[in-house]
């Protein structure tokens, strides 16, 4: 699948939740969610190389990697982890995170391209997943 383009997001749930199921306290959640209802995301790609910048106000993060690779990056809430990327199906791609220490909840990422286009991103704490909604700008 092309996951390539400039995406905005259309629609997102749970991200405080899992903010706080990662235990941000109350006022950096608070500029988390309003950084992140505003997100720009931009992807390049090169066969299962994907290249991923999002950007909002307050963080912007970058990450380069092949899928059935592990690389590091870090998890929403900024701590530094081992993540392995694999297909889970054609066109979704699912990503489990590993802290180095293995504190705190079980972490994940998953990214797909859906049939008419758009492109949906979960991440997910344990028990919690935040759903994100985007398309091509
Ligand atoms: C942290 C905690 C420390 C304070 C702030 C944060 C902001 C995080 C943001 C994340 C955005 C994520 C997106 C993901 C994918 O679409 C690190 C939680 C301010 C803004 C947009
Ligand atoms: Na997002």
């Amino acid at each position: 699948p092309d996951f390539a383009g400039t995406w905005e997001m259309k629609s997102s749930e749970n991200f405080d939740e899992l903010l706080k199921k990662l235990g941000v306290n109350k006022m950096l959640r608070l500029i988390a969610v309003k950084a992140a209802s505003k997100p720009l995301v931009e992807i390049t790609q090169d066969g299962e190389t994907l290249s991923i910048k999002t950007s909002t106000t307050v963080r912007t993060t970058h990450i380069t990697f092949t899928v059935g690779q592990e690389f590091n990056e870090a998890t929403v809430d900024g701590r530094p982890c081992t993540s392995f990327p694999l297909w889970e199906t054609d066109s979704k791609i699912s990503c489990e995170q590993t802290l180095p220490k293995g504190e705190g909840p079980k972490t994940s990422w998953t990214r797909e391209i859906t049939n008419d286009g758009k492109l949906i991103l979960t991440m997910g704490a344990d028990d919690v997943i935040c759903t994100r909604l985007y398309e091509r700008q």
